[in-house]
């Protein structure tokens, strides 16, 4: 055994006095005999007892602390400062409620020291991974959809997983980690740009001791993380998508004022010439607030009123193509409706395009890398 350390166990705990003993002494029953290894508390001021159950454990001889922070609060923060104090050559991160397995630690390590993986993650849905039986049926369907809205970001089965390893020169540097909520695996597994993520089979058991944290509130702040992870990786791709959804309810606010002004006596052309304006202002305001929320954040008005001058000609090229299309082009002749749908996506392809360089101006470089305004929110 060489003198450097090994293994860090981080283990965030909020209010989990009955599990630190046990998980202590499961860690030390698997991993004592192989490695030197450190375990990491990292405890938001609990009071329950947390401290003194670590200070019993210490005079038991177990190599363990307790990180106590008191300034924040939340699962993902604390995991990073467990990460950022750790000695260890390893990383491994897992739950203190005894969900997770402490005998998959050596295999897990196992696959990092020897290259085969550069990430590992304990996983319930790889083959000989399992879950308790008693799983309502909301339950796991929750966990299920959770978990295939985020596999095109990794190439693993249980990328929700919060028992995961990586060597500690990989962990990336903590201005570029901006976790919201729970899954700060799948964010380090990202934002880390790890190639080769790799799984050992667990059986995850529900917790026996205290409560669960997990709530409603984190279920939509993982929509939100998953937002800005799939924006940090496919970043043109995800920007698109969401032009496309505010666009394609920016059409539907246009043609309810469109009908809606006709019914209200005005002729169609006006209708239209009207309905336009709080459609655009519309795909403006969402374009800013979810699309292209880390951009430039110019004047108001002056980028409105760009907005609205790209989208009138991006009106024309969808028009005009409609036009060609269907006055000289023999198949669309025949078929104006695929006309229309070539014109839409001509349209907002430009609009997509000017939008992204010269309405929604990107930040530049420096003040994206320095960025860590959002680094370490407040959660829960
Ligand atoms: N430091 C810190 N740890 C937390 C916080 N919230 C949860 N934890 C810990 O993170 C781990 C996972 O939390 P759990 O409440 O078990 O979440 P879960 O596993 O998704 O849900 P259940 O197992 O059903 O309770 C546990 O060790 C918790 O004690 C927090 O705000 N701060
Ligand atoms: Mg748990």
């Amino acid at each position: 055994m060489s003198d450097a350390l090994k293994l860090s166990v981080v283990i965030p705990t909020y209010k989990e006095v009955l599990n630190i003993p046990l998980i202590t002494q499961k860690i030390g029953e698997v991993v004592g005999q192989h490695c030197s290894y450190e375990v990491i508390f990292v405890d938001d001021n609990s009071q329950d007892g947390s401290v003194e159950a670590v200070s019993v454990l210490q005079q038991q001889g177990y190599p363990v602390r307790i990180e106590v922070r008191t300034q924040e609060r939340g699962l993902s923060t604390a995991v990073i400062h467990g990460i950022s104090t750790a000695q260890g050559e390893y990383i491994i991160v897992m739950d203190a409620d005894l969900s997770h397995p402490a005998e998959a630690i050596l295999p897990m390590l196992s696959k990092l020291e020897s290259g085969v993986a550069d990430f590992c993650v304990g996983s319930r849905y790889v083959k000989g991974g399992s879950f308790d039986e008693d799983w309502g049926i909301f339950r796991l369907l929750n966990s299920k959809i959770a978990t295939w809205l985020a596999l095109p970001l990794c190439s693993i089965k249980d990328p929700m997983s919060g028992f995961f390893g990586f060597q500690r020169s990989h962990f990336p540097k903590t201005h570029l980690l901006s976790p919201l909520g729970y899954k700060i695996g799948l964010e380090i597994l990202v934002k880390g740009r790890f190639k080769n993520p790799q799984e050992v089979p667990i059986h995850f058991s529900d917790r026996q001791h205290g409560e669960s944290k997990l709530d409603l509130k984190e279920q939509v702040r993982y929509l939100r993380h998953l937002r800005r992870l799939y924006t940090f990786k496919f970043p043109a791709a995800s920007e698109f998508v969401q032009f496309g959804l505010v666009g394609g309810t920016g059409f539907l606010l246009d043609s309810l004022f469109y009908f809606c002004l006709q019914l209200a006596g005005l002729t169609h052309d006006m209708a239209r010439a009207i309905s336009f304006w709080p459609a655009v202002t519309w795909n403006w305001f969402w374009n800013r607030t979810i699309t292209f929320t880390d951009r430039k954040k110019d004047s108001k008005f002056k980028q409105w009123a760009s907005f609205v001058t790209t989208s009138g000609f991006g009106f024309v090229l969808n028009f005009g193509s409609y036009k060609l299309l269907t006055d000289y082009v023999p198949f669309f002749m025949e078929h104006k409706y695929p006309a229309l749908m070539v014109g839409v996506l001509m349209g907002m392809g430009f609009n997509f395009m000017v939008a992204r360089v010269l309405v929604f101006r990107p930040l530049e470089k420096e003040v994206l890398e320095g960025d860590t305004t959002d680094s370490f929110p407040e959660q829960k």
